[in-house]
């Protein structure tokens, strides 16, 4: 692989993120992301730290949520 072709691929994960991995991955559209859901497209993302993320416990990440974890490092944006 060149130089110049892992630049590319660094580019295109920059531009995805900015669409925010989040909001790729509710995938059902309705808002929250659900373990499975973050599971689904971050791997890494253990039950521990999803429940981390879960600040009020519900099982589910809200925006605020996920925007605190992204602030925190938790979650790539
Ligand atoms: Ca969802
Ligand atoms: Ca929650």
């Amino acid at each position: 692989m060149t130089r110049s072709s892992i630049a590319t691929i660094l580019l295109s994960l920059g531009l995805a993120g900015a669409v925010s991995a989040a909001t790729a991955a509710d995938a059902n559209g309705d808002g929250v992301l659900t373990i499975d859901e973050v599971q689904a497209v971050m791997p890494d993302i253990t039950a521990e730290s999803f429940n981390a993320m879960d600040l009020n416990a519900d099982g589910a990440l809200d925006a605020a949520e996920v925007q605190a974890a992204q602030d925190a490092g938790l979650m790539p944006a």
